[in-house]
């Protein structure tokens, strides 16, 4: 397993400024009008749950205050985005993916940035000179669902360093760092070149990870990348790709493994790894 040499991952590094990412990434803000009824008719069922839980379990008044004690430092500490994408995104997705064809989808998580620097295929992701990690180089084609090869496609990818770190939100890290926007080529097809991403630990220090500890849980994602594969006039795919035999993959704290989601990476003889994956879009409806 991946060690943290330089100590463990901090709130304020990473959980707390996804706040800010959220905020400045949402358009208005808001799902639309939703009607009175849909918004009953789901806080309901919500309460009910809570209700329910209270009631099976004979909550006492100390463990609810510690609740809302605990659910004031969420928000404090700007680690909504974070709670939520970990314990309940994946549920949110469940749903969607009923609706989508093609390729499967897994969650985006709090450390998406839109706007990274736009490259093309063959390209290799922003870097530091001294990057850590095993290089990688991760290649496939898009395709729409009747086969075809999608040439204006573009893969919207970011991911972790060798310590579970992400750019943006980890001080020490140049931004844009393994980050990037990157066209295919005329055949629809791209390759990339990076390094393999260690798995992510929620940072131990903040509301999230210290609910993690009282509940005896592990605070641990198996490594993966993250992507957004989209072209014109297609459904955009939001996915995550994960690592045989990597640490985790079968306990992922956000739940949001799927077995079509594993790559089986193979040396290539040159001390890079070399991973083939092709991806497959719907055409809007
Ligand atoms: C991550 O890196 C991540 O991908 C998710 C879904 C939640 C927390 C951290
Ligand atoms: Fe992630």
């Amino acid at each position: 397993m991946t060690t943290m040499e330089n100590g463990s991952p901090t709130a304020a590094g990473s959980g707390a400024s996804a706040t800010q990412a959220f905020r400045s990434a949402q358009q208005s803000g808001t799902a639309g009008d939703v009607s009175a009824e849909r918004v009953s008719t789901v806080v309901r069922a919500m309460l009910d749950g809570v209700h329910r839980a209270i009631h099976d379990h004979q909550v006492t008044y100390p463990e609810f205050q510690a609740a809302k004690q605990w659910l004031i430092e969420v928000g404090e500490g700007g680690e909504w985005p974070l709670f939520l994408d970990v314990f309940v995104e994946h549920e949110v997705e469940d749903v969607a993916a009923r609706t989508q064809q093609g390729s499967k989808g897994s969650i985006l998580g709090p450390y998406y940035l839109p706007d990274q620097q736009r490259l093309d295929s063959a390209a290799t992701l922003p870097m530091r000179a001294s990057e850590r990690g095993t290089p990688l180089v991760f290649a496939g084609q898009v395709r729409d669902t009747g086969g075809t090869p999608l040439s204006g496609a573009t893969l919207d990818i970011w991911h972790a360093d060798d310590e579970g770190y992400y750019s943006g939100f980890a001080p020490h890290l140049p931004d844009g760092n393994l980050r990037g926007v990157v066209s295919v080529n005329d055949q629809g097809r791209f390759e990339i070149t990076t390094i393999q991403p260690a798995p992510y630990q929620i940072p131990t220090d903040g509301p999230t990870g210290k609910l993690i500890e009282a509940a005896g849980w592990h605070p641990w994602r198996p490594a993966h990348l993250h992507l957004i594969v989209a072209a014109p006039g297609h459904r955009p795919i939001t996915t995550q790709l994960y690592f045989e035999g990597g640490d985790w993959l079968d306990s992922d704290v956000a739940e949001a493994t799927k077995p079509e989601l594993v790559l089986s990476p193979q040396a290539q003889g040159d001390g890079r790894m070399r991973s083939e994956y092709d991806f497959v879009l719907e055409p809007e409806r």
